[in-house]
């Protein structure tokens, strides 16, 4: 019946398209020149750095759970086979890490934010995210910074599945803030009706952490 159809401007599909809308908005990356693409005071580099508190948890697919909780309609646990059930996307972007490495043109597959948003369905009292990660490490971000169309829950790099050292089995990756927002070794994500500050938020970085803005420290 027509009338079990949900509604395609139902209230949720609204706030979704404006994160969306605003997501495009923040992150800019292809209408960015190439000029603009390198953040102010950062550098390339070929390799990829590893960079972490000195813990590098392993966890297996078998042992990974995702915790979603909070202002969620769907609070749930992902173990892996539940997480992979869900769509699968492909995208290429840039890391900035606020230690003022930067890394152009990484691939990487995964489950989109969006997709991941689509599926726990946030309440409309929910405007931030804490990350929990294996390693006890915490991040936090606006709901529009999360839900911004190049983030991803990310479970390959260049076609293989995601190393240890650099988050796996799953971390976000969001490229249009530093990369300390990237949680790796992805655990727990909860749901909040406020902004709160997680571990380097609490240590003198910036709550937001936006490169071209420069926003490395908490007086930025
Ligand atoms: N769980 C967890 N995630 C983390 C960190 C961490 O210590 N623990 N460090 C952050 C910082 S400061 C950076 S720069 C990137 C580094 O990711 P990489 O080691 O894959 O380059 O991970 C971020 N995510
Ligand atoms: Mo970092």
């Amino acid at each position: 019946m027509a009338d079990d159809l949900q509604p395609p401007d139902s209230k949720l599909t609204i706030t979704k398209r404006k994160w969306a809308e605003q997501g495009k908005f923040l992150t800019g990356h292809t209408s960015r020149s190439e000029a603009e693409r390198l953040p102010p005071g950062q550098h390339l580099v070929k390799n990829w750095p590893i960079l972490d508190l000195g813990q590098q948890p392993q966890v297996t697919t078998s042992q990974w759970r995702l915790d979603v909780r909070g202002l969620v309609n769907h609070a749930q646990t992902f173990d892996w086979k539940a997480f992979q059930a869900l769509p699968q996307s492909e995208m290429r972007s840039d890391i900035h890490c606020v230690t003022t490495w930067s890394r152009y043109d990484n691939n990487w597959k995964g489950i989109s934010t969006h997709d991941f948003l689509n599926a726990v369905d946030p309440r409309d009292e929910a405007v931030a995210v804490m990350l929990t990660s294996y390693d006890g490490y915490t991040t936090n971000l606006l709901l529009s910074d999360f839900a911004s169309p190049d983030a991803i829950l990310v479970t390959e790099w260049e076609g293989q599945p995601l190393t240890r050292e650099h988050g796996g089995p799953v971390r976000l990756v969001v490229p249009h803030l530093y990369f300390w927002k990237s949680a790796k070794w992805l655990h727990r994500i909860e749901f909040l009706d406020r902004d709160r500050a997680g571990f380097w938020e609490s240590n003198g970085y910036h709550m937001r952490g936006e490169p071209w803005a420069e926003e490395r420290y908490s007086g930025d």
